[in-house]
């Protein structure tokens, strides 16, 4: 297939994303609206269409050796190390595994449906009408802006927060079983960090878990900055979970931190030393 277009990804009869006076377009923002209001979370259901997620998949297949897989026990903050300021029954000292990889930002051919999906402008602007935010730029990270999570048999991703306002996710292959997003909406905000909710959910507790039944062409929008939330295990003879992850952001030129960056991906590249002492940060919170 040559280089694939809006119309390829979405049926514009169903979503007309590129008409955004449409009624369907305003009832799709509509709705996308109440989730994101209410729990942080909209699914926009069966937006790409299944020939569409076959070329993603088939990318993303033929990307997977460059999967950067890494196996720690770390905190929902991604951090490894027992913090002596904190009691020892605490989130902060609280650490689960993580054993899922990404196929990094550099990995994609520019001109591939990956890259195409991504960066196309009616698609960014439908996610920031969503989202209710004036501009959405696709983070300048070059191997965190456009990933995909591949959770391979016996894997999980544990409870965690992401350091972005929110995520785009697109599931595109299934496991058989597990590989399920599980989220707390809003269990910390700027001014409570939450330690006893989040601790009573990395204890196994299930109060405030709302697991997504995503089907594969749905995206997912996400607030993960103040809703903890965990893909579970794939178990041993499963398929595997592959999901693509596209990351915006509301400035242009974002770039991530280089020990989270060498965390996820395993290196860093000079865009991120030259940004690291450059970065401002939007709030105060633990990472
Ligand atoms: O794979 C997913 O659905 C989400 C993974 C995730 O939470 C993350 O990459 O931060
Ligand atoms: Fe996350």
């Amino acid at each position: 297939m040559g280089a694939m277009k809006l119309a390829d990804f979405v049926d514009l009869d169903t979503y007309p994303i590129d008409r955004p006076g449409s009624d369907d377009y305003v009832a799709a923002v509509a709705a996308a609206r109440d989730g994101l209001r209410s729990v942080g979370c909209a699914v926009v259901t069966n937006l790409i269409r299944a020939a569409a997620v076959a070329e993603l998949a088939a990318e993303i297949k033929q990307e997977k050796p460059t999967t950067h897989f890494s196996m720690q026990t770390m905190n929902p903050y991604f951090h490894t190390e027992v913090n002596d300021e904190f009691p020892e029954r605490h989130p902060v000292n609280t650490f689960i595994e993580r054993s899922s990889g990404f196929i990094p930002g550099d990995s994609w051919d520019p001109a591939g449906p990956m890259n195409r999906l991504f960066r196309i402008p009616e698609l960014v602007e439908f996610i920031a009408e969503c989202l209710e935010i004036p501009e959405l730029y696709p983070y300048a990270d070059p191997l965190a802006g456009l990933t995909a999570n591949i959770l391979d048999p016996g894997q999980q991703f544990t409870w965690h927060f992401d350091t972005n306002d929110f995520a785009v996710t697109l599931l595109v292959q299934e496991a058989d079983e597990g590989g399920l997003f599980e989220y707390v909406p809003a269990i910390r905000s700027p001014k409570d960090e939450g330690f006893e909710r989040i601790q009573n959910v990395l204890d196994g507790g299930r109060e405030g878990v709302v697991t997504l039944e995503l089907r594969p062409g749905d995206l997912q929008i996400f607030r993960g900055r103040h809703s903890l939330h965990a893909v579970t295990r794939v178990p041993d003879g499963s398929r595997p979970r592959h999901a693509a992850i596209f990351a915006y952001t509301a400035e242009p030129g974002v770039i991530g931190r280089v020990e989270r960056t060498t965390q996820l991906f395993g290196r860093v590249l000079p865009a991120h030393v030259e940004a690291e002492e450059a970065r401002v940060r939007s709030d105060a919170l633990i990472d």
